[in-house]
């Protein structure tokens, strides 16, 4: 162990990751990174462990939505590599998530040795991550590895994408350098002029208008601008609708709130009211085919008022370098003391999840889910109808998916990174039979680290939303009864749901319970959401 007073890189990496609220990270070791995470243990940095470093990456990811940070730890080769389909989600959906590999120490390399995990050469899982991450480093010498390691950090701050470090082991007790400078992030620039010219146009367009609706998107939340949003919304009474990246940045149940806006996926009354606005503030929202439902979004650009992490758009005039950052507080403050001639409707309130001896469909998983969560859960939905279907149901605090690069089975491990970020929520899965067979036994893990999730598993007997595409034998699954897992884990406890009336059961008996809790709940394999009865609409409309 080095003394109290010298750096070494565990000591620096911990000490930054603390200052960015990243109290533990995820992942699995292996002989390259043992000593590795062992030294960030002895500085107080835990690394929780996973049953795959996937599920490790998804976990990181969760919690760096959460907490703004977060970061994975793996080992050489087949760890590392194993984290780069976590990695492209993260650059994909803008998530800073740290990726600190291990590798085979500098003096090891000598004479090129076919050393194992190696693939064409030592930097073969490097140039990988080149191009998923928006910095990297290897951190081979002492003078220079803190700066190294700031420089990595910061560009991540900045951007807002992942980054990846890897530490040679035989670099894990070396003393090293002290940073030469300050670590300084930068957010995207800002043309004070420009500001002052796009905030007249913006309010003048609202001044005008007699209905306005907000689409607030990831960027929002990724900023840091939740409760400058919030603020925005309640002082100007404008409603907002959010994009599925970023369900929960104004409270869904609010007066204000209008759910989520996903194009033809969104119920009527909501597209309607989104699309026929007279001003569409569109704040932060990553535009995508699957955010804004397989591009059925109707938008007219005249009504449009298009900021994103670096610009304002207003119709078709552009104001280049007025970032979201200063965008949205200014707005607020240029609204100050305006009367805006805006009218709004709230939502009208939930009916009651009426139980019965009938089989459930996807839209009783969604009534009962809606009826029975409250501010104490979140929700981690993943692709698939768990995904889809959730706009008909307005979540009681906020939910995160993988809801553009739309990868399987990401959110029962981000489950695991959630409950740690945010201890006061409960998270509760939904999610596809076929994607829990993908990571579902990350459960286990949830458990083995204090949280006692909820997941609920739709089994509709394989993929379900591949079968309008094309279905044949590709789309069927082995039947799996994971209602018993809680039994092989030895923790937990197990539903198997037939019914809507056990479907009210199970979800009142695992919302009382402080176990983790697994709902097998057989749907129809022809069944669809109407959210996805919807877009098939569309999509027949426009073919
Ligand atoms: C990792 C990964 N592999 C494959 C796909 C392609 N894909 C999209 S949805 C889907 C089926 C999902 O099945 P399930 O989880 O049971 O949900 P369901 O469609 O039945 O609601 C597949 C295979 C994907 N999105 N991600
Ligand atoms: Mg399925």
């Amino acid at each position: 162990m080095t003394n109290s007073q010298e750096l070494t890189i565990a000591r620096h990496l911990a000490q930054r990751l603390r200052e960015f609220d990243v109290t533990e990270g995820f992942g699995i070791v292996g002989d390259y990174v043992l000593k590795f995470v062992d030294a960030l243990d002895h500085e107080g940095f835990r690394v929780l462990n996973t049953t795959d470093e996937q599920g490790a990456g998804f976990a990181a990811d969760a919690y760096a939505r959460v907490r703004g940070f977060g970061a994975v730890v793996c080992t050489y080769g087949v760890g590392g590599l194993k984290l780069a389909n976590a990695t492209a989600n993260a650059w994909s959906e803008r998530v800073p998530l740290l990726v600190v590999s291990g590798a085979p120490g500098i003096s090891e390399r000598e004479n090129d040795p076919m050393l194992h995990h190696r693939v064409k050469d030592f930097d073969t899982q490097f140039r990988v991550f080149q191009d998923l991450t928006c910095a990297q480093a290897i951190l081979g010498t002492t003078h220079s590895v803190a700066d190294e390691i700031d420089r990595v950090m910061a560009h991540m701050v900045s951007e807002q994408r992942p980054g990846y470090l890897e530490v040679p082991r035989d670099m894990v007790s070396q003393v090293i350098s002290r940073p030469e400078s300050a670590m300084s992030s930068h957010r995207p620039l800002l043309d004070e002029q420009a500001l002052r010219h796009a905030l007249a146009d913006v309010v003048q367009q609202l001044r005008d208008a007699r209905t306005a609706v907000i689409h607030a998107g990831a960027m929002v939340q990724r900023r840091g601008l939740v409760d400058s949003l919030y603020e925005l919304a309640t002082a100007s009474g404008i409603p907002v609708a959010t994009s599925s990246l970023a369900r929960g940045v104004f409270p869904e149940r609010h007066d204000l709130g209008l759910g989520v806006y996903l194009g033809a996926l969104s119920p009527a009354h909501i597209v309607s009211r989104v699309e026929g606005a007279d001003v569409l503030l569109s704040l932060g929202v990553l535009q995508t085919d699957l955010t804004l439902g397989a591009f059925t979004a109707h938008i007219d650009h005249e009504h449009e008022i298009l900021a994103t992490d670096t610009d304002v758009t207003v119709g078709y005039r552009t104001y280049q370098d007025v970032p979201l950052w200063a965008f949205i507080p200014a707005l607020t403050q240029a609204l100050h003391g305006d009367s805006l001639s805006l009218t709004h409707t709230p939502l009208p309130q939930d009916e009651p999840f009426v139980p019965s001896a009938d089989a459930p469909e996807v839209a009783d998983v969604v009534h009962a889910i809606e009826v029975h969560l409250d501010e104490r859960h979140c929700l981690l939905l993943d692709p698939g109808e768990a995904l889809f279907s959730a706009v008909d149901m307005r979540v009681p605090t906020y939910a995160h998916a993988s809801a553009y690069y739309a990868t399987m089975g990401y959110a029962v491990p981000a489950a695991l990174g959630v409950g740690r970020a945010d201890p006061d929520r409960r998270p509760v899965v939904v999610v596809g039979d076929g994607a829990f067979v993908m990571t579902g036994l990350e459960a286990a893990a949830c458990a083995y680290n204090d949280v006692p999730a909820i997941i609920i598993v739709l089994d509709n007997s394989g993929y379900g939303t591949q079968r309008p595409i094309m279905d044949g034998p590709f789309n069927d699954i082995p039947v799996m009864a994971v209602d018993r897992l809680p039994a092989v884990f030895g923790t937990g406890r197990g539903f198997d749901v037939k019914t809507r009336a056990e479907l009210d059961e199970a979800l009142g008996q695992a919302v009382d319970s402080d176990e983790l809790c697994i709902l097998r709940v057989h749907l129809p394999k022809e069944g669809r959401s109407p959210a996805l009865e919807r877009l098939g609409e569309a999509l027949r409309a426009r073919a």
